[in-house]
């Protein structure tokens, strides 16, 4: 199967020259920087020729001027940009490679070599991508085909894979994790010399575009590659083998960053099933990994996922925060915890999670969800960077000289939402959240606005009616999802298991904690003081906002209170009348999107137009499943009828 380059599919500029000179270091000839201007010059200009250094430089020239600054951070870069002359500088090889990538990109919007002068270096130190990638190839909450890692159980590097690593450089991605976090079947062997070749190889076509490639080991792999009888990380065996095992696999694989583990949740293998702490496990591995410069990426995703729905005591949002928070401080210096962006399950709306801002001595890492599995499969646009703006953005009020979640965090992770499909996503249009993500993190201060417009006119060209109307759907994408599926933060009423479709009571009486308690009278879960006491996990301000009624945000009032559907919102709607105008207002949002994106026919190439127009069709058989169902489940339960006589069935 082929694959598009999706956002690095450089276009022929306005420019006649017949010769690109590239004047760098010897040393960097083959160098990724080097290779990359080489591939984008060649579409960019194509009737010039492209040499290293030149006696030469005439009208008829561009010139590149590559160079490593021993002053500059190794990831940041200088760029002075004119007509005939571009200067980039950077602190080492990947930053030059940064540097290249923010040159093309804005060669590429200006359509011509431009005069402009950038300085950048990221905003965030570690800006990982999380593949759940299984080794038989399928990928767990995957919806854009296949893995293209793993191949009938091996791993595999071909053209494909070089793309992959071209596009993650290209937007600053430094971390990729290319196995599922439930380490399952031949998964469990990564860390046997079967393949320990491949994934040496692997990591080093990564260290060529800055990535460091890091696995999700099986926390019980002394037993099941082993034999030992037990994995305590406590046990002197189980330490010396990892101690062992460490030093033969980072040994050979050069550019292992380290490992992700999930530990004691949903069945995965952990330091609790021999009394020990998370603190206990993590900081066992990461002192066999310390030594090559490894790090532990521990995740906080903790939580009983055999609950009694009868059970209303148990609140599985406050889990993690429960695990954890008693053991701030107690983790090695190259441990990370990494927490989900909500305390429950990448819902479309719930409150940050309560351990940034809390875990003060703890090194911690945000992970998000490209992978849309709450948000519309990738079937539905939803283009989630506004989401994840606003969290990094958000106040955890805790007493830090900066309470913003991108300043506590020291990275962030999300999971991937790519596959063997060939625009990488599924959708075209979901590909606008990898590259938004990537972005982001390298660069906080970019607003939604540019980052729609960046990717837009990078993937489809100039045509001012398709930027127009490709921005506008993704910039209303995401409260039209909102709007016509769950309420005011209450989540989890989609189909059990696959997680697509509306079913509002599909999780009420289920094991996973994840209960809405709607009724005749009432819906929302108190999970205030005087509920669940999970309000009070927030600093004192938050708390004090979250866990009263009249203080919490109308967007997070089901999360936190149980209310009855007359309650009034501050917007002044009632609970009932707001959850009937958002649905009937969704579903109209997204009816707009897909007419927008049927006046782009000839206007984009018929194969994405195409992929749109089938994608559309099915969001909105769904929409329209989710507004005449959720209306008509409250409408059922509460006997209220819609203000406006609207029908609800
Ligand atoms: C990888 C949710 C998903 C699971 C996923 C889990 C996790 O429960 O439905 O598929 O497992 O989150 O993040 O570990």
């Amino acid at each position: 199967m082929g694959f598009s380059k999706l956002w690095l599919d450089y276009r022929k500029l306005a420019d006649t020259r017949r010769r690109v000179i590239i004047s760098c270091d010897h040393s960097l000839k083959d160098s990724a920087a080097f290779e990359e201007l080489k591939i984008a010059m060649a579409s960019m200009v194509p009737e010039a020729i492209v040499v290293w250094k030149s006696e030469v430089f005439d009208d008829d020239s561009y010139l590149i001027v590559m160079t490593i600054h021993p002053e500059l951070a190794e990831e940041e870069y200088d760029i002075a940009a004119s007509e005939n002359i571009t200067e980039i500088c950077a602190g080492s090889e990947t930053g030059l490679l940064y540097g290249v990538f923010a040159f093309l990109r804005q060669t590429a919007l200006s359509g011509k070599f431009c005069s402009f002068t950038a300085h950048s270096k990221p905003s965030q130190p570690i800006r990982m991508l999380n593949h759940w990638d299984e080794a038989d190839g399928d990928i767990e909450r995957g919806y854009s085909g296949k893995s293209f890692f793993f191949i009938n159980e091996e791993l595999e590097i071909n053209e494909r894979t070089v793309m992959y690593a071209r596009l993650m450089a290209s937007i600053g991605i430094n971390g990729v994790v290319i196995n599922n976090v439930n380490v399952r079947r031949k998964a469990k062997l990564l860390l046997s010399i079967e393949f320990a070749e491949s994934l040496a190889n692997l990591g080093e076509l990564f260290a060529r575009y800055g990535i460091k490639l890091f696995i999700c080991p099986d926390f019980a792999a002394p037993k099941t590659i082993c034999g030992l009888d037990t994995a305590d990380p406590l046990d002197e065996n189980v330490i010396e083998w990892w101690n062992t095992t460490c030093a033969l696999v980072f040994g050979k694989i050069k550019n292992l960053g380290g490992f992700l583990v999930k530990a004691d949740s949903e069945g995965e293998p952990g330091p609790m099933a021999y009394g020990r702490t998370h603190a206990d496990g993590a900081n066992m591995l990461a002192r066999a990994i310390k030594p090559y410069g490894g790090i532990v990426i521990w995740r906080c995703f903790v939580y009983n996922c055999t609950q009694d729905w009868r059970d209303k005591k148990t609140d599985r949002a406050c889990a993690s925060y429960e695990n954890f928070i008693g053991l701030d401080g107690q983790f090695d210096d190259n441990v990370y915890l990494q927490a989900k962006n909500g305390p429950v399950d990448f819902q479309i709306r719930e409150p940050v999670h309560p351990l940034f801002g809390a875990m003060k001595n703890t090194n911690m890492i945000i992970e998000f969800q490209l992978a849309q599995e709450y948000t519309g499969q990738q079937k539905h646009v939803c283009w989630l960077i506004p989401m994840f703006k606003e969290i990094m953005e958000h106040h955890t009020c805790h007493d830090l000289p900066d309470d913003r979640v991108s300043r506590i965090v020291r990275g962030v992770a999300a999971v991937a939402n790519t596959g063997d499909s060939y625009c990488w996503t599924g959708s075209e249009l979901a590909a606008a959240n990898l590259y938004g993500y990537g972005r982001l993190l390298f660069d906080e201060n970019l607003t939604c606005d540019e980052l729609a417009e960046e990717w837009t006119r990078l993937t489809f060209g100039d045509d001012e009616k398709v930027t127009a109307a490709v921005k506008e759907i993704l910039l209303g994408s995401k409260q039209a999802y909102e709007d016509y599926t769950v309420p005011l933060g209450i989540g989890w009423m989609c189909h059990p298991n696959d997680h697509y479709g509306p079913s509002p009571w599909g999780y009420e009486f289920d094991r996973w904690g994840t209960y809405n308690r709607a009724d005749r009278d009432a819906v929302g879960v108190d999970r205030s003081a005087s509920g669940s006491g999970y309000s009070e996990q927030y600093a004192p301000a938050l708390a004090e906002v979250y866990g009263d009624i009249s203080k919490c945000p109308d967007e997070l009032l089901l999360f936190f209170h149980r209310v009855p559907y007359t309650h009034r919102l501050h917007s002044g709607k009632t609970v009932i009348q707001h959850i009937y105008d958002t649905h009937f207002e969704g579903y109209a949002k997204a009816e707009h999107f897909a007419e927008l994106w049927h006046g782009l026919e000839g206007k984009i190439d018929d194969r994405t137009f195409k992929n749109g127009c089938e994608r559309f069709a099915e969001q909105l058989r769904c929409a329209k499943e989710w507004r005449d169902i959720i209306n008509c489940f409250f409408h059922r339960l509460s006997g209220i009828d819609d203000e406006n006589g609207r029908e609800i069935y």
